[in-house]
This record gives structure tokens, C-alpha cells and sequence, in this order.
């Protein structure tokens, strides 16, 4: 089995920064689940667009406050702790965090831990990565 902590990807290549948010990679693809798993920070007082078209995403608050905001239909929702988003549809969202959101994220298929956000806050394929590196 597998056995790691929160503490063991701080200051790590496990650990990503972005403008609006801090993601730790508890388990990433190499560690064959068939899914990752990321205990990830919202940084107060942001707004964050996204858009996964390439992969599925469920979120679940463990501490915080905000809303997300589907942008097809511009419904909006409050976030807070117990509350579990799941984009089945690849779903355009905006998340905004009115305090530190912290949030558990599970990725199907799952990240390999180089993506970084594009423009549209998509993750692209595995494939489209091997492409923009050769
Ligand atoms: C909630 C969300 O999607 N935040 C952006 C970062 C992403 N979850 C990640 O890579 O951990």
C-alpha cells in the first residue's frame, strides 16, 4: 500500500503554486489509482474560472466559505464545509473563495502532476503535453 502525509509534499515537486491556489499531490498518476487526490488551498478573496474538458473533478469543502458558479447557466452555489461539487459535465465554473477554502479534489483521469492551467483553466491531455514539449 501506499502511505503518505500532507507534511512529505510540502516543499516538494507535490506541492503547486498557482495565482489563486496552493495544490498538494497526495497521489498522482505514477501511483496507479486511477485517480489523484489533492488536499488544495483557495487562496481568500480570489475568483478562479475553469473549465476541465479533459478531465472530471469532485471537490469536497473541508473548511471555509464561498460559491461556484456554473457559467452555461450562471447559477451560483454556496461552498462550505460538507459540501461536495462534482463536474460531470466538464462543467465551465467559476470558484470563488470568500475565506481560505481548503478542499479534498479527486481527478479522473488523473493528473500526472506537470499541468499547469491554461488561459480557459483547462488541464490538458497527457498527449497534448508530449506535443507542446517535443
Ligand atoms: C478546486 C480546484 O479545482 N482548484 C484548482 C486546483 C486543482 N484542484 C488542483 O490541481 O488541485
Amino acid at each position: 500500500m501506499i502511505l503518505r502525509t500532507l507534511a512529505s509534499t510540502l516543499c516538494t515537486d507535490r506541492e503547486v503554486d498557482a495565482a489563486t491556489w496552493t495544490s498538494r499531490r497526495l497521489l498522482l498518476k505514477d501511483d496507479r489509482m486511477g485517480f489523484s487526490l489533492h488536499d488544495t488551498l483557495i487562496k481568500a478573496g480570489t475568483e478562479t474560472p475553469m473549465w476541465y474538458q479533459n478531465h472530471l473533478e469532485a471537490v469536497y469543502c473541508i473548511a471555509g466559505e464561498g460559491e461556484i458558479e456554473t457559467l452555461d447557466d450562471g447559477k451560483r452555489y454556496p461552498i462550505g464545509p460538507g459540501t461536495v461539487y462534482a463536474l460531470d459535465r466538464h462543467d465551465r465554473h467559476i470558484l470563488r473563495a470568500r475565506t481560505e477554502l481548503r478542499m479534498v479534489c479527486v481527478f479522473n483521469p488523473p493528473l500526472t502532476g506537470k499541468e499547469t492551467h491554461n488561459a480557459s483553466g483547462t488541464y490538458p491531455t497527457e498527449d497534448e503535453m508530449l506535443a507542446l514539449a517535443s
